[in-house]
């Protein structure tokens, strides 16, 4: 009554009270303006799996009403963009290391996000809504009690579920992908999603047997977004391209091409994809190129790890104490990060770091990031399989090579490791082997390998069943033919 508790608000609350304010849908910036691209590309950052925004097509393209509109924007306004299709999370983390110059993907506008996003103008609205099995009894947030509810990691329905878990007392499973997001759900190893409304009825409309049993909540506009401070020019050029085609009638369009109640024609695939046959069929060319990912991964990071590998694994029995030192802080380090946030480090960690410093977006190709995390990985167990070796031949030998007066080196070459390399052989092989299959691991980074491929497929059509046992065997069979191939070796070098 005094006004304390006004005055409490008002001390903590009045900024985030004027941010919150929604701004209206139309566009404030008129048709027929024009900005100049700086760049001579923008590589633009998206989902993998959110229709009706962004999906594949059975013939593995990207459409969705965020493709549409980024490719009709740019060609407006008369930029060039490149795509990549991350997934949600990996999408953010790109542009805001520098990977990408902007993101599309049916994102919302939250306060949160504006403090390290600059967005566009909005070009449509969502809601979260909760999705659960048609025959499920979940009816409204209080039946959630103790249930499992999934997510996309970093989206703003995750932020919704946190904020009311202790209201309602459900669990949160994140997802980094919306297929096995929803996957999950069919499986009934969570009891519910929580989506963009959009997306979930979209679902729906294309035969998911879910229901929505609660009216959604709004999340905010739809917009496409840049890191804080950079690329302006990006922006303009998206407002100036949305108020184009907004009023040549183009925007609507794609909307309606997408969102008309009969299901659209887009997602209809011509090939049955519920057979293996069919799988194979309509995706052999998919599959076939993230294999060849997956082998020159694999290929190359093992040739440069079995470099460093003998270089540390020298050091570490060399008769220099600083040597050994060093190489065991490499091994200690490298073995000591699993691969798959040194992955993160290299591809996300080291380009944001370089860009707080220098001010330069300094981007690093994925493949790139990909093999040296890769390398450096196997190099740490390389140089422990070549101390292991090289220990294994017994001391006496080399203390009479020396009493013999031969130098240390010629020892080590003449004496020493012959015999070693008898010993290591049999584990390059298998270190090999887990190179390989440590290649899904880098995959984390959106790296469309073997496995990111099949995760795509099975986005656009479920069929996880089948589909991971396609991955399975193509895996098989290549290590299978591999370590065939290294054992006729290593009988040729013994
Ligand atoms: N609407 C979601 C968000 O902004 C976007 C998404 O899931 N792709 O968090």
């Amino acid at each position: 009554k005094d006004g304390s508790l006004d005055k409490i608000i008002n001390k903590w609350a009045s900024s985030s009270k004027t941010s919150s304010q929604v701004t209206s849908l139309t566009s404030t910036t008129s048709a027929g303006q024009k900005a100049t691209p700086v760049k001579s590309k923008y590589v633009i950052a998206s989902d993998s799996s959110f229709a009706p925004f962004v999906f594949q097509n059975s013939s593995n393209q990207y459409i969705g009403i965020d493709m549409d509109l980024i490719k009709a924007i740019a060609e407006d306004q008369g930029f060039e963009i490149e795509i990549t299709n991350p997934g949600f999370d990996a999408a953010i983390n790109a542009v805001q290391s520098g990977q990408a110059d902007g993101m599309i993907a049916g994102m919302s506008v939250t306060d949160a996000r504006k403090a390290t996003f600059d967005f566009s103008e909005s070009y449509y609205t969502a809601n979260t809504i909760l999705g659960v099995k048609e025959s499920s009894n979940i009816a409204s947030y209080e039946d959630l009690k103790g249930k499992t509810v999934g997510v996309k990691n970093g989206t703003a329905s995750q932020t919704f579920l946190t904020e009311n878990q202790s209201k309602y007392g459900y669990k949160i499973k994140t997802f980094a992908d919306g297929s096995s997001m929803y996957d999950s759900l069919n499986t009934g190893a969570i009891d519910a999603v929580m989506d963009d409304e959009p997306v979930l009825k979209y679902s729906i409309s294309q035969g998911q047997k879910l229901k929505t049993p609660i009216a959604g909540t709004p999340i905010g506009e739809t917009a496409f977004a840049v890191k804080k401070g950079a690329n302006p020019e990006l922006i303009q050029m998206f407002n100036n391209g949305l108020a184009n085609l907004k009023a040549n009638g183009e925007f609507q369009k794609i909307l309606d091409k997408y969102l008309a109640s009969e299901s659209s024609s887009a997602s209809t695939s011509t090939v049955d994809e519920t057979t293996i046959w069919g799988l194979l069929q309509n995706n052999y060319k998919q599959l076939l190129s993230g294999l060849g990912i997956t082998l020159a991964l694999a290929l190359i990071s093992f040739a440069i790890a079995i470099v460093i590998g003998i270089i540390f694994g020298m050091f570490s029995v060399s008769p220099y104490r600083s040597l050994r030192v060093i190489s065991e802080i490499f091994v200690d380090v490298i073995r000591g990060i699993p691969l798959m946030i040194l992955a993160a480090f290299i591809f996300w960690g080291i380009p944001n770091f370089i860009e707080s410093i220098t001010g330069q977006q300094s981007p690093i190709n994925d493949f790139v990031a990909g093999t040296i995390a890769l390398s450096l990985n196997a190099a740490a167990y390389i140089a422990e399989i070549v101390r292991g070796g090289i220990q294994a031949v017994p001391v006496g030998q080399m203390e009479a090579s020396r009493s013999l007066g031969i130098s240390y080196g010629k020892t080590m070459r003449k004496i020493i490791l012959p015999q070693a390399t008898k010993l290591m052989l049999p584990n390059f092989v298998n270190q090999f082997v887990i190179a390989l299959k440590d290649t899904t691991i880098v995959s984390a980074i959106g790296l469309v390998e073997l496995f990111q491929t099949g995760k795509i497929i099975i986005a656009r059509n479920y069929q996880s069943f089948k589909m991971y046992a396609i991955l399975a065997i193509f895996y098989l069979v290549i290590i299978t033919l591999l370590t065939r191939l290294a054992k006729r070796l290593e009988k040729r070098i013994r």
